[in-house]
């Protein structure tokens, strides 16, 4: 049985995939904070990503890491620049050094988030970060390729949604992603024989999905969820939101704040009507023009994006 090292493996994720793992892999958990209630077949391996004395230290001997850690939102730049950039950084350098080949990089849908909804965007298009964590999701897999072009490393990024047993609001039922179908993703990546460097989309197969997710596929991924079941329920309570969340795939990582404080509200963007639909596949380096910069609003208590 293969040894899989998770990286912030106490966080919601990494908890959803234990549970969803749990006899298939042995599994290496680590994080800076405590894993609890350890089952047979997990270990726990206490790090600080942003050592590279640590990552050596948990990468050694493991057949595969699930590298989930750092800070998994919009946040500060000190902050983003510790975990995201730093801490990346030394988990595929310890990697490397410790001959552990197989990397699967948890990206995230912010790494596109500013593609518009009315887009539909597959593994081949450029980024389009929506927020320094988005920027910081870009650069972990620049490194991947960095990595398996360099070092013939095997990496498999995943540009993962919202992983939750049902999807809380409106945009997640177009970027959700059930726990069984996260694990049955991670499964590909672990296990398929000839991955080089790929991207594909963590997402199941959502009616309402702006992904051509037609790589993941291609490698074996065959996820059984789809967030259409929830919609009724979950499009009766949605209250309408800022048109600017509504316009990108983002959503609320769109905005920007004042001073740079996540804490605080984003300046007024002027946004037109959304125009026409356009299901085709995206050129990658079309610009959004609906967008404008206008004055600042008001200061807001919401730190958490949607
Ligand atoms: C992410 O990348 C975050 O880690 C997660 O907390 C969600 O906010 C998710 O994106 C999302 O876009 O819903």
């Amino acid at each position: 049985m293969k040894t899989i090292l998770i990286t912030g493996a106490a966080g919601d994720v990494g908890t959803h995939l234990r549970r969803e793992l749990a006899g298939k892999y042995h599994l290496r958990l680590s994080d800076i904070k405590p894993v609890k209630d350890l089952a047979a077949g997990e270990q726990f391996a206490p790090g600080d990503i942003a050592k590279i004395a640590h990552t050596l230290r948990i990468t050694r001997g493991v057949d595969a890491i699930v590298h989930l850690g750092g800070f998994s939102v919009e946040g500060p730049w000190d902050m983003i620049l510790r975990a995201n950039i730093v801490g990346c950084y030394n988990m595929f350098e310890a990697a490397r050094r410790n001959g552990v080949k197989r990397v699967l990089f948890a990206s995230s849908n912010h790494a596109t988030g500013f593609y518009r909804r009315d887009q539909k965007i597959d593994h081949c298009v450029l980024t389009k970060p929506d927020s320094r964590y988005g920027v910081s999701k870009a650069f972990g897999e620049q490194l991947g390729s960095l990595y398996a072009d360099k070092y013939g490393m095997e990496i498999f990024c995943m540009r993962i949604g919202n992983v939750t047993v049902a999807p809380p609001d409106k945009r997640r039922l177009s970027n959700w992603i059930s726990p069984g179908d996260m694990a049955r993703l991670v499964s590909v990546g672990i296990d398929h024989p000839d991955i080089k460097f790929e991207i594909v989309y963590g997402v199941s197969d959502n009616r309402r999905s702006w992904y051509d997710n037609s790589n993941a596929y291609r490698l074996g991924y065959r996820p059984q969820d789809d967030a259409e079941r929830f919609a009724a329920e979950v499009l009766a309570k949605e209250q309408p939101g800022d048109p600017r969340a509504e316009l990108f795939q983002g959503g609320n990582f769109v905005f920007a704040e004042i001073g740079g404080d996540p804490s605080r509200a984003a300046p007024k963007l002027k946004v037109s009507a959304v125009q026409s639909r356009r299901s085709t596949k995206s050129t990658g380096s079309r610009k959004p023009k609906a967008a404008q910069m206008k004055k600042p609003a008001k200061r807001s208590k919401t730190r958490r994006s949607t």
